[in-house]
Protein backbone atom coordinates (compact mmCIF):
# COMPACT_ATOMS: atom_id res chain seq x y z
CA UNK A 1 0.00 0.00 0.00
CA UNK A 2 0.75 3.37 -0.56
CA UNK A 3 2.08 5.40 2.37
CA UNK A 4 -0.19 8.18 2.89
CA UNK A 5 1.13 11.45 1.72
CA UNK A 6 0.20 14.59 4.20
CA UNK A 7 -0.20 18.24 3.34
CA UNK A 8 -1.22 20.94 6.03
CA UNK A 9 -4.61 22.43 6.59
CA UNK A 10 -5.64 25.31 3.93
CA UNK A 11 -2.89 23.91 1.89
CA UNK A 12 -3.10 26.21 -1.61
CA UNK A 13 -3.59 23.50 -4.14
CA UNK A 14 -3.77 25.64 -7.65
CA UNK A 15 -1.79 26.35 -10.49
CA UNK A 16 -0.14 29.28 -12.35
CA UNK A 17 -0.12 31.11 -15.69
CA UNK A 18 0.99 34.32 -17.34
CA UNK A 19 -0.37 37.40 -18.61
CA UNK A 20 1.87 36.77 -21.99
CA UNK A 21 0.83 33.42 -22.33
CA UNK A 22 -2.80 33.35 -21.92
CA UNK A 23 -4.80 36.61 -23.06
CA UNK A 24 -3.54 37.07 -26.08
CA UNK A 25 -2.25 40.80 -26.90
CA UNK A 26 -6.00 42.34 -27.80
CA UNK A 27 -6.06 45.76 -27.13
CA UNK A 28 -2.93 46.43 -25.78
CA UNK A 29 -1.29 49.98 -25.68
CA UNK A 30 2.50 48.89 -26.08
CA UNK A 31 4.40 45.50 -27.22
CA UNK A 32 6.08 43.42 -24.73
CA UNK A 33 9.31 41.77 -26.46
CA UNK A 34 7.75 38.71 -27.40
CA UNK A 35 5.24 40.70 -29.18
CA UNK A 36 7.84 42.23 -31.09
CA UNK A 37 10.15 39.00 -31.89
CA UNK A 38 7.01 37.93 -33.45
CA UNK A 39 6.38 40.18 -35.43
CA UNK A 40 9.78 40.46 -36.58
CA UNK A 41 10.97 36.83 -37.00
CA UNK A 42 7.61 34.62 -37.01
CA UNK A 43 10.39 31.38 -37.64
CA UNK A 44 11.80 31.33 -34.25
CA UNK A 45 8.22 30.13 -33.12
CA UNK A 46 6.80 26.70 -33.06
CA UNK A 47 4.45 26.30 -36.06
CA UNK A 48 5.13 30.09 -36.16
CA UNK A 49 2.04 30.59 -33.58
CA UNK A 50 2.78 33.85 -32.04
CA UNK A 51 1.02 35.68 -28.85
CA UNK A 52 -1.56 37.36 -30.87
CA UNK A 53 -4.47 34.97 -29.14
CA UNK A 54 -2.77 32.50 -27.40
CA UNK A 55 -5.81 30.87 -25.62
CA UNK A 56 -8.30 33.77 -25.34
CA UNK A 57 -8.23 34.62 -21.66
CA UNK A 58 -9.44 37.98 -22.57
CA UNK A 59 -12.04 36.58 -23.36
CA UNK A 60 -12.45 33.48 -21.82
CA UNK A 61 -11.38 34.24 -18.74
CA UNK A 62 -15.21 34.00 -17.09
CA UNK A 63 -14.97 30.23 -17.90
CA UNK A 64 -11.62 29.77 -17.86
CA UNK A 65 -11.92 30.19 -14.19
CA UNK A 66 -15.05 28.50 -13.69
CA UNK A 67 -13.54 25.66 -15.08
CA UNK A 68 -10.60 26.00 -12.87
CA UNK A 69 -12.28 26.24 -9.65
CA UNK A 70 -14.14 23.09 -11.00
CA UNK A 71 -11.34 20.79 -10.92
CA UNK A 72 -10.86 21.45 -7.19
CA UNK A 73 -8.40 24.12 -7.16
CA UNK A 74 -8.29 26.81 -4.70
CA UNK A 75 -5.84 29.19 -5.75
CA UNK A 76 -4.66 30.68 -8.69
CA UNK A 77 -1.69 32.54 -10.42
CA UNK A 78 -1.48 35.13 -13.53
CA UNK A 79 0.61 38.03 -14.29
CA UNK A 80 -0.32 41.77 -15.18
CA UNK A 81 1.29 43.01 -18.31
CA UNK A 82 3.56 46.08 -17.76
CA UNK A 83 3.14 46.45 -21.61
CA UNK A 84 -0.94 46.49 -21.29
CA UNK A 85 -1.74 47.66 -17.90
CA UNK A 86 0.70 51.25 -17.95
CA UNK A 87 -0.19 53.29 -21.24
CA UNK A 88 3.07 56.04 -20.02
CA UNK A 89 6.24 54.14 -18.63
CA UNK A 90 7.12 57.44 -16.69
CA UNK A 91 4.06 58.65 -15.11
CA UNK A 92 2.06 55.74 -14.67
CA UNK A 93 -0.89 56.49 -16.04
CA UNK A 94 -2.67 53.31 -16.77
CA UNK A 95 -4.70 52.10 -19.98
CA UNK A 96 -8.72 52.52 -18.20
CA UNK A 97 -9.81 49.52 -20.08
CA UNK A 98 -7.17 47.42 -19.29
CA UNK A 99 -7.29 48.33 -15.71
CA UNK A 100 -11.01 47.29 -15.31
CA UNK A 101 -9.99 43.84 -17.35
CA UNK A 102 -7.33 42.73 -14.72
CA UNK A 103 -9.53 44.18 -12.00
CA UNK A 104 -12.35 41.48 -13.42
CA UNK A 105 -10.20 39.13 -13.29
CA UNK A 106 -9.26 39.14 -9.87
CA UNK A 107 -12.98 39.92 -9.04
CA UNK A 108 -13.78 36.45 -11.14
CA UNK A 109 -10.91 34.74 -9.26
CA UNK A 110 -12.01 35.31 -5.82
CA UNK A 111 -15.88 34.89 -6.93
CA UNK A 112 -14.99 31.34 -7.44
CA UNK A 113 -13.52 31.04 -4.38
CA UNK A 114 -9.32 30.99 -5.40
CA UNK A 115 -7.10 32.76 -3.49
CA UNK A 116 -5.31 35.36 -6.45
CA UNK A 117 -1.73 35.33 -6.54
CA UNK A 118 -0.45 38.32 -8.96
CA UNK A 119 3.04 38.45 -10.72
CA UNK A 120 4.31 41.54 -11.81
CA UNK A 121 6.60 40.57 -14.69
CA UNK A 122 6.77 37.39 -16.39
CA UNK A 123 9.41 37.56 -19.40
CA UNK A 124 7.42 40.61 -20.68
CA UNK A 125 9.84 43.82 -20.72
CA UNK A 126 8.31 46.06 -23.20
CA UNK A 127 9.99 46.44 -26.32
CA UNK A 128 9.99 50.20 -26.67
CA UNK A 129 12.24 49.99 -22.86
CA UNK A 130 14.50 48.00 -24.58
CA UNK A 131 14.90 50.04 -27.79
CA UNK A 132 15.31 53.33 -25.75
CA UNK A 133 17.08 52.68 -22.75
CA UNK A 134 18.41 49.07 -23.27
CA UNK A 135 15.87 47.65 -20.88
CA UNK A 136 17.17 45.88 -17.64
CA UNK A 137 20.61 47.34 -17.71
CA UNK A 138 19.35 50.81 -16.94
CA UNK A 139 18.42 52.35 -13.81
CA UNK A 140 15.96 54.22 -15.53
CA UNK A 141 13.85 50.90 -16.42
CA UNK A 142 13.80 50.28 -12.91
CA UNK A 143 12.00 52.88 -11.62
CA UNK A 144 9.43 52.55 -14.44
CA UNK A 145 9.32 49.20 -13.19
CA UNK A 146 8.88 50.37 -9.32
CA UNK A 147 6.38 53.30 -10.27
CA UNK A 148 4.36 49.95 -12.18
CA UNK A 149 4.62 47.98 -9.23
CA UNK A 150 3.08 50.74 -6.92
CA UNK A 151 0.03 51.46 -9.51
CA UNK A 152 -0.36 47.65 -9.32
CA UNK A 153 -0.95 47.46 -5.30
CA UNK A 154 -3.02 51.08 -5.44
CA UNK A 155 -5.25 49.73 -7.94
CA UNK A 156 -5.95 45.97 -6.68
CA UNK A 157 -4.09 45.71 -3.43
CA UNK A 158 -7.45 45.81 -1.47
CA UNK A 159 -8.65 42.26 -3.28
CA UNK A 160 -4.53 40.68 -3.45
CA UNK A 161 -2.90 39.43 -0.56
CA UNK A 162 -0.33 37.56 -2.53
CA UNK A 163 2.14 39.13 -4.59
CA UNK A 164 4.86 38.70 -6.39
CA UNK A 165 7.91 40.79 -8.11
CA UNK A 166 9.33 38.76 -10.89
CA UNK A 167 8.74 35.07 -12.39
CA UNK A 168 12.01 33.64 -12.85
CA UNK A 169 14.04 36.40 -13.07
CA UNK A 170 17.35 34.34 -13.73
CA UNK A 171 15.67 32.94 -16.72
CA UNK A 172 15.64 37.24 -18.47
CA UNK A 173 19.68 36.88 -17.94
CA UNK A 174 19.73 33.68 -19.64
CA UNK A 175 16.84 34.49 -22.54
CA UNK A 176 18.43 37.87 -23.08
CA UNK A 177 21.98 38.31 -22.52
CA UNK A 178 23.09 34.72 -22.63
CA UNK A 179 21.60 31.86 -24.23
CA UNK A 180 19.41 33.57 -26.98
CA UNK A 181 16.54 32.66 -26.39
CA UNK A 182 14.42 35.98 -25.62
CA UNK A 183 14.45 39.05 -27.57
CA UNK A 184 17.03 41.02 -28.58
CA UNK A 185 18.99 37.36 -28.26
CA UNK A 186 22.83 39.30 -26.62
CA UNK A 187 25.53 37.20 -26.15
CA UNK A 188 27.41 39.07 -23.64
CA UNK A 189 28.27 37.83 -19.74
CA UNK A 190 29.32 41.23 -18.58
CA UNK A 191 25.89 42.63 -19.47
CA UNK A 192 23.86 40.09 -18.13
CA UNK A 193 25.65 39.99 -14.73
CA UNK A 194 24.48 43.99 -14.53
CA UNK A 195 21.13 42.58 -15.52
CA UNK A 196 21.28 40.14 -12.77
CA UNK A 197 21.98 42.76 -10.36
CA UNK A 198 19.25 45.04 -11.49
CA UNK A 199 16.74 42.76 -11.25
CA UNK A 200 17.23 42.44 -7.87
CA UNK A 201 17.19 45.79 -7.50
CA UNK A 202 14.20 46.34 -9.30
CA UNK A 203 12.43 43.44 -7.21
CA UNK A 204 13.52 45.09 -4.29
CA UNK A 205 12.21 48.46 -5.31
CA UNK A 206 8.76 46.57 -5.80
CA UNK A 207 9.14 45.37 -2.14
CA UNK A 208 10.07 49.10 -0.89
CA UNK A 209 6.13 50.10 -2.72
CA UNK A 210 4.90 47.31 -1.51
CA UNK A 211 5.65 48.06 2.62
CA UNK A 212 4.02 51.47 1.72
CA UNK A 213 1.05 50.09 0.95
CA UNK A 214 -2.13 49.57 2.49
CA UNK A 215 -1.72 46.33 0.97
CA UNK A 216 0.75 45.75 3.17
CA UNK A 217 -0.51 47.53 6.43
CA UNK A 218 -3.61 44.86 6.23
CA UNK A 219 -1.59 41.73 6.00
CA UNK A 220 -0.55 41.35 2.32
CA UNK A 221 2.50 39.23 1.40
CA UNK A 222 5.18 39.67 -1.45
CA UNK A 223 7.63 37.15 -2.56
CA UNK A 224 9.58 36.55 -5.66
CA UNK A 225 9.67 33.18 -7.58
CA UNK A 226 12.80 31.82 -8.55
CA UNK A 227 13.23 28.82 -10.46
CA UNK A 228 15.61 27.05 -8.12
CA UNK A 229 16.89 24.18 -10.23
CA UNK A 230 19.03 22.17 -7.48
CA UNK A 231 22.55 21.70 -8.63
CA UNK A 232 24.30 18.16 -8.62
CA UNK A 233 27.76 17.60 -8.72
CA UNK A 234 29.23 14.57 -11.15
CA UNK A 235 31.10 13.41 -8.09
CA UNK A 236 32.91 14.56 -5.02
CA UNK A 237 36.11 15.41 -6.25
CA UNK A 238 37.07 19.00 -5.69
CA UNK A 239 37.35 20.17 -8.98
CA UNK A 240 33.68 18.63 -9.40
CA UNK A 241 32.36 20.47 -6.73
CA UNK A 242 33.95 23.49 -7.25
CA UNK A 243 32.18 24.00 -10.62
CA UNK A 244 28.70 22.79 -9.09
CA UNK A 245 29.27 25.18 -6.91
CA UNK A 246 30.03 28.15 -8.83
CA UNK A 247 26.72 26.88 -10.75
CA UNK A 248 24.47 27.32 -7.97
CA UNK A 249 26.45 30.86 -7.12
CA UNK A 250 25.35 31.85 -10.23
CA UNK A 251 21.84 30.54 -11.30
CA UNK A 252 20.33 30.20 -8.02
CA UNK A 253 21.89 31.85 -4.88
CA UNK A 254 22.25 35.20 -7.35
CA UNK A 255 18.92 36.01 -6.48
CA UNK A 256 18.00 33.68 -3.73
CA UNK A 257 20.50 35.25 -1.32
CA UNK A 258 19.22 38.87 -2.08
CA UNK A 259 15.25 37.57 -2.35
CA UNK A 260 15.90 36.17 1.69
CA UNK A 261 18.89 37.63 3.21
CA UNK A 262 19.51 41.13 1.64
CA UNK A 263 23.11 40.13 -0.22
CA UNK A 264 24.63 38.63 -2.46
CA UNK A 265 27.55 35.86 -1.74
CA UNK A 266 31.04 36.63 -1.26
CA UNK A 267 31.83 33.97 -3.79
CA UNK A 268 29.66 35.21 -6.52
CA UNK A 269 30.96 38.95 -6.02
CA UNK A 270 34.82 37.59 -5.92
CA UNK A 271 34.40 35.83 -9.30
CA UNK A 272 32.81 38.24 -11.06
CA UNK A 273 35.71 40.62 -9.74
CA UNK A 274 38.30 38.14 -10.45
CA UNK A 275 36.72 37.95 -14.10
CA UNK A 276 36.48 42.09 -14.43
CA UNK A 277 32.50 41.54 -15.13
CA UNK A 278 31.05 42.83 -11.67
CA UNK A 279 28.37 44.99 -11.79
CA UNK A 280 28.26 48.88 -10.95
CA UNK A 281 25.73 49.99 -8.27
CA UNK A 282 24.59 53.01 -6.31
CA UNK A 283 24.90 54.42 -3.40
CA UNK A 284 21.85 53.06 -1.13
CA UNK A 285 21.71 49.66 -2.78
CA UNK A 286 22.87 47.77 0.14
CA UNK A 287 20.42 49.30 2.26
CA UNK A 288 17.87 48.94 -0.61
CA UNK A 289 18.49 45.22 -0.79
CA UNK A 290 19.08 44.39 3.24
CA UNK A 291 15.78 46.29 4.10
CA UNK A 292 13.71 44.91 1.23
CA UNK A 293 13.43 41.08 1.40
CA UNK A 294 10.71 38.69 0.61
CA UNK A 295 7.95 37.54 2.86
CA UNK A 296 7.81 34.06 0.96
CA UNK A 297 9.03 32.35 -2.02
CA UNK A 298 7.34 30.61 -5.02
CA UNK A 299 9.48 27.70 -6.45
CA UNK A 300 9.40 26.51 -9.64
CA UNK A 301 10.93 23.03 -9.91
CA UNK A 302 11.24 21.32 -13.18
CA UNK A 303 14.25 19.40 -13.79
CA UNK A 304 17.96 19.07 -11.94
CA UNK A 305 21.13 20.84 -13.03
CA UNK A 306 23.74 18.41 -13.24
CA UNK A 307 27.53 19.80 -13.37
CA UNK A 308 30.87 18.38 -13.88
CA UNK A 309 34.11 20.41 -13.67
CA UNK A 310 35.25 22.48 -16.97
CA UNK A 311 36.99 19.56 -19.24
CA UNK A 312 35.65 21.16 -23.07
CA UNK A 313 37.96 24.04 -23.94
CA UNK A 314 36.58 27.80 -23.34
CA UNK A 315 35.18 28.76 -26.52
CA UNK A 316 34.31 32.17 -25.79
CA UNK A 317 36.50 34.96 -26.00
CA UNK A 318 34.37 36.61 -23.12
CA UNK A 319 33.58 35.79 -19.87
CA UNK A 320 30.66 33.72 -19.41
CA UNK A 321 29.26 31.29 -16.93
CA UNK A 322 30.03 28.30 -18.57
CA UNK A 323 33.97 29.00 -19.13
CA UNK A 324 33.62 27.68 -15.39
CA UNK A 325 31.48 24.71 -15.57
CA UNK A 326 30.26 21.98 -18.03
CA UNK A 327 26.60 20.32 -17.77
CA UNK A 328 27.04 16.44 -16.86
CA UNK A 329 25.34 14.26 -19.24
CA UNK A 330 24.44 11.64 -16.43
CA UNK A 331 24.10 7.95 -17.81
CA UNK A 332 20.59 6.53 -17.99
CA UNK A 333 18.42 9.36 -16.09
CA UNK A 334 14.83 9.88 -17.05
CA UNK A 335 13.85 12.11 -19.60
CA UNK A 336 10.70 13.76 -20.77
CA UNK A 337 11.82 13.36 -24.65
CA UNK A 338 9.24 16.12 -25.61
CA UNK A 339 10.99 18.80 -23.64
CA UNK A 340 14.10 17.66 -23.19
CA UNK A 341 14.46 18.40 -19.69
CA UNK A 342 15.28 15.00 -16.84
CA UNK A 343 12.52 14.11 -14.82
CA UNK A 344 14.30 13.59 -11.04
CA UNK A 345 11.31 13.92 -8.62
CA UNK A 346 13.87 13.58 -5.52
CA UNK A 347 14.83 17.15 -6.43
CA UNK A 348 11.13 18.51 -4.52
CA UNK A 349 12.69 17.11 -1.17
CA UNK A 350 16.05 18.42 -1.61
CA UNK A 351 14.68 21.68 -2.30
CA UNK A 352 12.45 21.62 1.03
CA UNK A 353 15.12 21.18 3.32
CA UNK A 354 17.34 23.22 1.60
CA UNK A 355 14.87 26.33 2.25
CA UNK A 356 14.27 24.54 5.79
CA UNK A 357 17.90 24.31 6.53
CA UNK A 358 19.89 27.19 5.16
CA UNK A 359 16.85 30.16 4.86
CA UNK A 360 15.39 30.05 8.01
CA UNK A 361 12.75 28.10 6.89
CA UNK A 362 10.79 30.98 5.05
CA UNK A 363 7.36 30.63 4.04
CA UNK A 364 7.43 28.63 0.53
CA UNK A 365 5.12 27.12 -2.07
CA UNK A 366 6.09 25.31 -5.48
CA UNK A 367 4.75 28.18 -7.80
CA UNK A 368 5.19 25.55 -11.11
CA UNK A 369 5.68 22.08 -11.06
CA UNK A 370 4.56 20.10 -14.46
CA UNK A 371 4.72 17.94 -17.68
CA UNK A 372 5.10 19.35 -21.32
CA UNK A 373 3.80 16.85 -23.30
CA UNK A 374 3.65 17.02 -27.52
CA UNK A 375 1.02 15.24 -29.34
CA UNK A 376 -1.17 14.34 -27.06
CA UNK A 377 -4.33 13.90 -29.10
CA UNK A 378 -2.23 10.82 -29.59
CA UNK A 379 -4.62 9.90 -25.85
CA UNK A 380 -7.45 10.91 -26.62
CA UNK A 381 -10.10 8.08 -25.45
CA UNK A 382 -13.67 7.38 -27.54
CA UNK A 383 -15.39 10.05 -24.73
CA UNK A 384 -12.61 12.76 -26.57
CA UNK A 385 -10.81 12.94 -23.06
CA UNK A 386 -6.90 12.96 -23.37
CA UNK A 387 -5.64 9.92 -21.03
CA UNK A 388 -2.58 11.57 -19.46
CA UNK A 389 -1.94 8.98 -16.79
CA UNK A 390 2.03 9.63 -17.30
CA UNK A 391 1.31 13.52 -16.22
CA UNK A 392 -0.99 12.26 -13.08
CA UNK A 393 2.52 9.67 -12.40
CA UNK A 394 4.31 12.89 -12.73
CA UNK A 395 2.62 15.12 -10.35
CA UNK A 396 2.14 11.85 -7.67
CA UNK A 397 5.54 11.50 -8.05
CA UNK A 398 6.55 14.85 -7.28
CA UNK A 399 3.93 15.68 -4.59
CA UNK A 400 5.30 12.18 -2.53
CA UNK A 401 8.84 13.94 -2.31
CA UNK A 402 7.02 17.34 -1.29
CA UNK A 403 4.78 15.54 1.49
CA UNK A 404 8.14 14.41 2.93
CA UNK A 405 10.04 17.45 3.10
CA UNK A 406 6.92 18.96 4.38
CA UNK A 407 6.76 16.33 6.79
CA UNK A 408 10.55 16.82 7.61
CA UNK A 409 9.71 20.24 8.65
CA UNK A 410 9.51 22.66 5.85
CA UNK A 411 7.27 25.47 5.57
CA UNK A 412 5.64 24.83 2.70
CA UNK A 413 1.98 26.28 1.86
CA UNK A 414 0.93 25.19 -1.11
CA UNK A 415 1.56 23.22 -4.24
CA UNK A 416 0.87 24.99 -8.15
CA UNK A 417 0.74 23.06 -11.13
CA UNK A 418 1.73 24.48 -14.30
CA UNK A 419 -0.62 25.00 -15.93
CA UNK A 420 -4.34 24.34 -15.42
CA UNK A 421 -5.14 25.00 -19.25
CA UNK A 422 -2.85 24.63 -22.18
CA UNK A 423 -1.32 28.15 -22.26
CA UNK A 424 1.32 29.63 -25.05
CA UNK A 425 4.87 28.39 -24.39
CA UNK A 426 7.51 31.00 -25.80
CA UNK A 427 9.08 29.39 -28.63
CA UNK A 428 7.70 26.44 -28.33
CA UNK A 429 3.93 28.14 -28.52
CA UNK A 430 1.79 25.32 -28.16
CA UNK A 431 4.46 22.20 -29.08
CA UNK A 432 4.26 20.91 -25.62
CA UNK A 433 1.22 21.09 -23.56
CA UNK A 434 1.18 21.00 -19.66
CA UNK A 435 -2.88 21.45 -19.11
CA UNK A 436 -4.97 19.91 -16.62
CA UNK A 437 -7.37 20.90 -19.12
CA UNK A 438 -6.84 21.37 -23.10
CA UNK A 439 -7.43 23.78 -25.95
CA UNK A 440 -8.43 22.89 -29.08
CA UNK A 441 -6.76 26.05 -30.87
CA UNK A 442 -9.01 25.90 -34.39
CA UNK A 443 -12.21 26.09 -32.29
CA UNK A 444 -10.25 27.59 -28.44
CA UNK A 445 -12.77 24.48 -27.01
CA UNK A 446 -11.68 23.29 -23.56
CA UNK A 447 -11.77 20.03 -22.08
CA UNK A 448 -11.05 18.72 -18.67
CA UNK A 449 -8.06 15.79 -19.49
CA UNK A 450 -7.68 12.75 -17.05
CA UNK A 451 -5.30 14.26 -15.33
CA UNK A 452 -8.28 17.39 -14.22
CA UNK A 453 -9.80 14.89 -12.60
CA UNK A 454 -7.47 13.36 -11.11
CA UNK A 455 -6.44 16.26 -9.30
CA UNK A 456 -9.74 17.05 -7.84
CA UNK A 457 -10.06 13.50 -6.42
CA UNK A 458 -6.53 13.75 -5.17
CA UNK A 459 -6.76 17.32 -3.53
CA UNK A 460 -10.50 16.10 -1.95
CA UNK A 461 -8.57 13.58 -0.14
CA UNK A 462 -5.75 15.33 0.98
C1 LIG B 1 8.73 28.18 -16.76
C2 LIG B 1 8.05 29.49 -17.05
C3 LIG B 1 6.69 29.34 -17.66
C4 LIG B 1 6.46 28.14 -18.53
C5 LIG B 1 7.16 26.89 -18.01
C6 LIG B 1 7.18 25.71 -18.96
O1 LIG B 1 10.10 28.36 -16.82
O2 LIG B 1 7.91 30.25 -15.89
O3 LIG B 1 6.39 30.56 -18.27
O4 LIG B 1 6.57 28.43 -19.84
O5 LIG B 1 8.49 27.17 -17.65
O6 LIG B 1 8.28 25.77 -19.83
P1 LIG B 1 8.16 25.85 -21.40
O7 LIG B 1 7.01 26.74 -21.67
O8 LIG B 1 9.43 26.45 -21.86
O9 LIG B 1 7.97 24.46 -21.85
Amino acid sequence: MKEKMYFPKNFLWGGATSGPQIEGSFEKPHKNVFDYWYEIEPDKFFNKVGPNVTSDFYHNFKEDLKLIKNIGLNSFRTSIQWSRLIKNFETGEVDEKNAKFYSDVIDEIIKNDMIPIINLHHFDLPVELYEKYNGWESRKVLDMFETFAKKCFELYGDKVKYWTTFNEPIVVVEGQYLYKFHYPCVVDGKRAMQVLYNLNIASAKAIKQFKKSDCFKNGGKIGIILNLTPTYSRSNSEEDIKASNIADDIFNKSFLEPATKGKFTKSLIDLLKENNVFWDSESGDDELLKENTVDFLGINYYFPRRIKAKETPIENEQWLPDNHVDYYDMPNKRMNPYRGWEIYPKAIYDIAINIKENYNNIPWYISENGMGVENEERFLDENGIIQDDYRIEFYEEHLKFLSDGIKDGSNCFGFHCWTPIDCWSWCNAYKNRYGYISVDLETQKRTIKKSGNWIKQFINIH
